[in-house]
């Protein structure tokens, strides 16, 4: 039978395959799919675990796990964030990745090296804010710029403070994203609960009140003898409802403007929890209502395209929360934006 067109239908063999021989030796690690060959960095970049390896590498950024969850108040978890923000991308992620948004090769430009976690311990809560101070800081002081997986937000206290001891806290100040200030006094009597680190990092003159900026706070907590507090040290909030009435845009720009009213460069830290729980459901303190995951990406490509970054973390990330790892690829791609952003200023 015909009808009317009687030409064969034939795959076409491939050309693409090398001889039995070499097949063995056809990809390297960086090609290859990034669940193949994974060996747990972030984007299979090459690990660099002591200051004379991020030196030797000439790194311009390195990622540093800070897995620590013991100043969580309610829903704990976050200690497994920097094992589950490395992971999440081994679908998807690529060494080799362009950035649609800037246009850039994140990994071409910069020079990206994974420095491992802070050595945290169970059961030390002191000595492990201790232990990532000390590894920021030898990060930071190895010339590359921290990023600081965490973790729950008590993280922030030794890591912000650690890169204002390397760049002269005169010269940093934070752009905060959080739905809570966390800025309480104590938390059960604790001073270095996921609550205080930002009233720590104020109170001990690592940030200057001024210069500590926040976005995206909501909801029911901290009280109000807390915020006379961070209006009495001249601290700049911005809510989500700011935010809807003016636009994300203005506020940011807004945001920038304060945290370098002085200081020259900008240390940014992102609570997950920024982001609806919609969006990021895997963290300890979710709090309806918030940014979309698109907003918060436009927000850090905006900050790190546009000022000195001399630290960063994401932190809040918890895992035994998430669904299909939702809140993990998010903290992913807040850290590839910044990248990205990074990599297109050259
Ligand atoms: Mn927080």
């Amino acid at each position: 039978m015909t009808d009317g067109n009687d030409r064969p239908f034939r795959i076409p063999e491939s050309t693409l395959y090398p001889s039995e021989d070499a097949e063995f030796d056809e990809y390297g690690t960086n090609d290859l799919p990034q669940y193949s060959d994974f060996r747990g960095s972030f984007y299979k970049v090459p690990w660099a675990l002591d200051e004379g390896a991020i030196r030797d590498a000439g790194a311009d950024i390195a990622i540093v796990g800070a897995p620590y969850d013991e100043g969580t108040s309610a829903r704990p978890g976050a200690r497994f964030g920097p094992m589950a923000i490395r992971t999440a991308h081994v679908t998807t992620g690529s060494p080799w990745a362009w950035s649609l948004q800037t246009e850039a090769y994140p990994f071409d430009v910069l020079t990206v090296v994974d420095a491992g976690d802070a050595p945290v311990v169970p059961g030390r809560p002191e000595r492990s804010l201790r232990v990532i101070h000390e590894k920021v800081r030898r990060v930071a002081s190895a010339g590359a710029l921290p990023i600081v997986l965490g973790g729950d937000h008590s993280i922030t206290y030794p890591s912000a403070a650690a890169v204002a001891r390397v760049h002269d806290p005169a010269r940093v100040g934070i752009v905060h994203f959080d739905a809570h200030a966390d800025t309480a006094t104590d938390q059960w009597g604790s001073l270095i609960g996921h609550g205080q680190p930002m009233r720590r990092l104020i109170d001990e003159g690592w940030i200057a009140g001024p210069n500590f900026v926040q976005v995206g706070l909501r909801g029911y907590w901290p009280d109000r003898e807390t915020f006379e507090w961070m209006r009495g040290q001249g601290l700049r909030w911005h809510s989500q409802v700011e935010m809807e009435e003016r636009g994300v845009e203005a506020v940011i720009d807004e945001a920038i403007a304060q945290a370098l009213d002085g200081p020259d460069r900008i240390y940014l830290s992102v609570d997950i929890d920024v982001v609806d729980p919609g969006m990021a459901p895997g963290t300890g303190t979710p709090e309806s209502g918030g940014m979309l995951g698109r907003e918060l990406l436009r927000a850090v490509r905006r900050i790190a395209g546009a000022v000195d970054l001399a630290g960063m973390d994401v932190v809040e990330v918890s895992p035994p929360y998430d669904h299909a790892e939702i809140t993990a690829m998010l903290a992913g791609n807040v850290v590839m934006e910044a990248l990205s952003a990074l990599a297109a200023r050259g």
